[in-house]
């Protein structure tokens, strides 16, 4: 009987576990651009337009390979709206009832396709490097899972960075080397834009008259679409970026949103680049001498270390992870996230370019947007909601660890072993935000003074029964214990006082 062979669109690798078990000769690709995974959250039109376009050249490239593709359009009327109601649809056309897939990476749409009255084999996806089992091994019996130990068991296993037994140059992890501040002499030549083509117009156009209501801006368009301009970016980043990945990753430079990161996020999580491939390349640019080896196992870190081990969390945690709430917090996600005015000028660079560009580099994410969010006590789901919505790279096996673990500590501890906090100190020092800004990050109360000095104490103070007896907090609460009396008093009120001003929706 022939097989339909689900290729969803964050599955555009030619090695794909589904594709590999099927028979190119009889079995049916399916593919289709849904309602139902176009509205589940208001992605970024460029989001939008990124799957849809890379999905459409993906069909080709298969059918230029000899299979057989049965392609939906986000406009077809026959469209059903939803991934499992295409399977129905097309297993009723060709007269079968059996599905192949490869496990799709959000809880949600596993649990869809299981509930579908058809035949559905789910195989392991295999373009990871853990698979769950090996991850539930590494994990069972620990009290906590740190990614620094996982990360070694991941160098080991693949081999990367190694010297036999040993990591390369005697250590696992070279970031005291790394985390130098952002000078404005910085530059990196920007990433390779896309050229346009018919395919990425009539997409645009598509999305244009749908999607127009949702934040971000679609045009211009710059991401690659394919697996050639997918390589196109990693060429251009080893050459241009890598050397000097490790020193600037936490730097932050207004004008300048993509600095020395590889902005190939999108391209991994679509499956157009594989994590060994970028590995390879990277420890090949160390062993050429092209760069230095901080910045090399910095950037290997977070493929094999970080990616792989947040993908683990996540599916061993189960599908209520993104509802956690460990400190209750309650508060709405204030409006300016989703482009209001606010004065504080670090929120309103990574929100403007996130707004144009569907990206934002790690530090922007968790210590100015995130950190913002998690001082103030906004509700983790709407946090989560609005970064899966707002990154083209977002998927929620990667985005919800980062955002509910990482960055909000609702997992209660899981991914962060202390929540990152920071007062506008952290900014100031990583970044050249605050010369121009409203508030001044100098001031700790008064009118003017940086929201996130105010917020830091309120944070620690709300929550000074948790985290009191954590070791590495300790030092802060002395701090905040050492000050006189009434200034405590006044740090707390001015934090009330803004936080009001944010419930009322006034201009922060
Ligand atoms: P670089 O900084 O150049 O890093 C290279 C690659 O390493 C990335 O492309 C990515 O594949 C991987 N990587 C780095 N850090 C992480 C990490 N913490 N978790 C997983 N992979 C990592 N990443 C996503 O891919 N999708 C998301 O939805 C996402 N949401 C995030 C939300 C928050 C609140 C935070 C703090 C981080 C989030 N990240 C997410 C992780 C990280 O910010 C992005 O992977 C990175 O910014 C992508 O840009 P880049 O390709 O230039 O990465
Ligand atoms: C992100 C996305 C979007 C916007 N649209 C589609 C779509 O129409 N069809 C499809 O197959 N995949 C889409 N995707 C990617 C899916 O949302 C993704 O496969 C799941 O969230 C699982 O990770
Ligand atoms: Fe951000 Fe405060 Fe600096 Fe303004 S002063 S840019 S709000 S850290």
């Amino acid at each position: 009987m022939v097989k339909l062979v689900l290729v969803l669109g964050d599955q555009l690798s030619d090695g794909l576990s589904a594709l590999a078990r099927a028979d190119k000769t009889r079995d049916l690709v399916v593919m289709a651009e849904v309602a139902s995974e176009a509205g589940y959250v208001r992605h970024h039109p460029k989001k939008i337009a990124f799957t849809f376009t890379a999905m459409r050249k993906f069909a080709a490239h298969l059918r230029a390979a000899g299979w057989q593709v049965v392609y939906t359009t986000l406009d077809d009327p026959e469209n059903a709206g939803s991934i499992p109601a295409e399977l129905l649809r097309r297993a009723q056309e060709q007269g079968t009832s059996s599905v192949l897939a490869t496990e799709p990476g959000e809880w949600r749409l596993i649990e869809a396709l299981q509930d579908m009255p058809l035949d559905l084999t789910l195989l392991p996806d295999n373009r990871f490097l853990c698979s769950h089992a090996e991850f539930d091994t590494w994990a069972e019996g620990r009290k906590v899972l740190r990614m620094e130990y996982f990360y070694r068991e991941m160098r080991r296993k693949t081999g990367l960075l190694m010297d036999g037994d040993t990591p390369e140059g005697g250590k696992w992890n070279y970031d005291h080397d790394n985390r130098k501040p952002a000078s404005s002499d910085l530059f990196r030549k920007p990433p390779p834009k896309a050229h346009g083509d018919a395919t990425l117009e009539a997409v645009l156009d598509l999305v244009e008259a749908r999607f127009s209501d949702n934040f971000g801006m679609l045009r211009p368009f710059h991401f690659q679409t394919d697996r050639a301009g997918a390589l196109r970016a990693l060429d251009h980043f080893i050459t241009h970026a890598l050397p000097e990945f490790g020193p600037y990753q936490d730097a932050m430079l207004e004008g300048d949103p993509y600095l020395y990161h590889a902005v190939i996020g999108l391209y991994l999580n679509a499956g157009l680049l594989g994590p060994m491939e970028v590995c390879e390349r990277a420890e090949k640019a160390y062993r050429d001498g092209h760069a230095p080896l901080n910045s090399v196992e910095g950037f290997i870190r977070q493929i094999i270390g970080w990616r792989e081990y947040i993908r683990g969390i996540y599916f061993r945690e189960g599908p209520d992870y993104p509802r956690r709430n460990a400190l209750n917090h309650q508060r709405k996600l204030p409006a300016f996230y989703w482009g209001t005015e606010t004065r504080m000028n670090c929120v309103a660079q990574a929100i403007g370019q996130t707004r144009d560009l569907a990206y934002a580099h790690h530090i922007q994410r968790l210590m100015v947007t995130g950190n913002f969010a998690l001082l103030a006590g906004v509700n983790p789901a709407e946090v989560h909601e609005w970064y899966l919505a707002v990154y083209a790279d977002a998927y929620e096996w990667v985005e919800a660890p980062n955002t509910v673990g990482m960055s909000q500590f609702a997992d209660g501890g899981i991914v962060a072993s202390k929540p990152y906090v920071s007062s506008g100190a952290y900014i100031d020092r990583m970044s050249d935000y605050c010369g121009g800004c409203h508030y001044r990050v100098k001031d700790k109360t008064g009118e003017r003074a940086c929201p996130f000095n105010l917020l830091y104490w309120h944070f620690l103070i709300r929550h000074r029964a948790r985290f009191e007896g954590n070791p590495r907090m300790a030092q802060m609460y002395r701090t905040f214990d050492r000050m006189e009396e009434g200034r405590r008093a006044r740090v707390l009120d001015e934090a009330e006082a803004l936080l009001d001003r944010l419930s009322c929706g006034e201009v922060v």
